[in-house]
């Protein structure tokens, strides 16, 4: 049980982190043996991302990166999630390492150990090898078993000195962005692969636990990170209700169901039918998934709203990631996706603390035996910096405090939260929109590369130094 917290503070080891990935940040996309991921190759394709804008610089982190872990130092951060690129590491998605690959990721490290940040890494998040995506990529059953190999490598490179470990980030993505809508690499619309591939990111996960397991010290903790949907429905109707209930297994069993529960709901299976018969699904694959686990990552930005469809909606689908004539929800034409009322980030994403609690207390329950962590949240803002060069950004302040004050509800009622990650340390490559959207704690000048904290990153520091929220408006 989490130790007790007052009104306006956190248990003292509390993590107070900032979160970042690799295609997002690193850069240095051709250097030291690295190969094209699907990101290389989906944001190289005309008309893919906002502007034709790639990761091939980011913002440079894979050069930067001992400015960037003093400025987390500086903050006064204790805590730091990270990801590592899979094709650094094994350039062909499987074989031998590339140390050359590896030993960027071990200097960075030893960095944040030596400011007295806590490294969390994720071993994927999207940057799949090109190569594997050739042959297939997530749809592909070998993908989930060269997943492993690679898991097994980094968990040996690292796992003296990294304690925390997160096999995959946000698999509702990779699976449903990446292979139905399409607005993702390996930007796929098809929604039959796009199960199947939900199904070998599962086994990925479970196979990359073991191996995990296998190479690293007992007191290392494994954990997958979840964009798991707060589905509210429009009303209190029988349809309007199976439109939510469909959602949540669209969203969330498919995932928690094997990996928490050890099986797939079986509402899930009825949903498909006519998208798939699920015969992928291997005698012994639900049991290599649902390995033990030491902690569970909760990503949150805003809630989802649904209803049974109106049969004439029609038009494009804005999914929160961009724009496709695709849905990214296979066996779910009957279902509605409505604006949650309320302010907006610049994302058009609703801002409603309530969901992050109400997530929280969700899995407080599905998943008792496990530490939470919120191992994303926050907000897109248009940041500018002002005349003298400072960048105000009382917005997203104000978003981080009532965030921050759901989690310490939830701890208070009882829930084992141990760590917030803010996404993001630093404004990065936002995906389909490319540098468009400024998620960043640290503001980038895109064109020096200059980092600039903004006024959040500075509230946000003195949060994590005294385990208290600071007002929101005394910044
Ligand atoms: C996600 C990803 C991040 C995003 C962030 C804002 O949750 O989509 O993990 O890479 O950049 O969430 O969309």
């Amino acid at each position: 049980m989490p130790e007790p917290v007052t009104s306006v503070s956190f248990p003292p080891a509390f993590l107070w982190g900032a979160a970042t990935s690799a295609y997002q940040i690193e850069g240095a996309v051709r250097e030291d043996g690295r190969t094209p991921s699907i990101w290389d190759t989906f944001s190289h394709t005309p008309g893919k991302t906002a502007g034709g804008e790639t990761g091939d610089i980011a913002v440079d982190h894979y050069h930067r990166y001992r400015e960037d872990v003093a400025l987390m130092a500086g903050l006064g951060l204790n805590a730091y999630r990270f990801s590592i690129s899979w094709p650094r590491v094994q350039p062909t998605g499987r074989g031998p390492a590339v140390q050359v690959g590896l030993d960027f990721y071990r200097r960075l490290v030893d960095e944040l150990l030596a400011a007295g940040i806590k490294p969390a890494v994720t071993l994927y998040h999207w940057d799949l090898p090109q190569e594997l995506e050739d042959a297939g990529g997530w749809p592909e059953r070998d993908t989930a078993l060269r997943f492993a190999e690679y898991a097994q490598i980094v968990g040996e490179a690292l796992g003296d000195r990294v304690e925390q470990w997160i096999t995959l980030n946000e698999p509702w993505c990779s699976a449903f962005l990446g292979y139905a809508s399409g607005v993702h690499a390996p930007g796929r619309t098809d929604p039959a692969a796009s199960l199947r591939a939900a199904h070998h990111l599962n086994l990925a996960h479970g196979l990359a636990t073991s191996a995990l397991r296998s190479v690293m010290p007992a007191r290392n903790t494994i954990a997958i990170s979840l964009n798991s949907s707060v589905v509210r429905t429009v009303s209190q109707d029988p349809a309007d209700l199976a439109a939510g209930r469909r959602i949540d297994d669209l969203a969330n069993g498919v995932f928690h169901g094997p990996v928490l529960h050890g099986a797939y709901p079986e509402t899930l299976f009825q949903a498909t039918a006519s998208v798939t018969d699920w015969s992928y699904v291997q005698d012994g694959d639900l049991r290599a998934i649902h390995q033990p686990l030491d902690a569970l990552g909760l990503n949150y930005y805003t809630p989802t709203l649904v209803s049974a469809a109106d049969p004439d909606a029609t038009g494009p689908r804005a999914d929160g990631h961009g724009t496709s004539d695709h849905s990214p929800w296979p066996a779910a034409d009957d279902v509605a996706f409505h604006q949650t009322p309320g302010e907006r980030t610049e994302m058009g994403w609703t801002i409603d603390p309530t969901g992050l609690h109400e997530l929280i207390m969700r899995y407080s329950r599905e998943a008792p035996d496990l530490a939470l962590y919120v191992t994303e949240n926050g907000a897109a803002y248009d940041d500018k910096p002002d005349p003298d060069g400072r960048v105000h950004d009382p917005e997203r302040t104000a978003y981080l405090h009532g965030h921050l004050s759901a989690v310490r509800r939830a701890i208070a009622d009882g829930a084992d939260v141990r760590g917030y990650y803010l996404w993001s340390l630093l404004d990065n490559f936002e995906w389909a929109y490319g540098y468009e959207k400024r998620f960043g704690a640290v503001y980038v000048d895109y064109a020096t590369l200059e980092r600039t904290p903004k006024s959040s990153a500075r509230w946000y520091g003195e949060a994590a130094r005294s385990g208290s929220l600071p007002p929101a408006e005394g910044v």
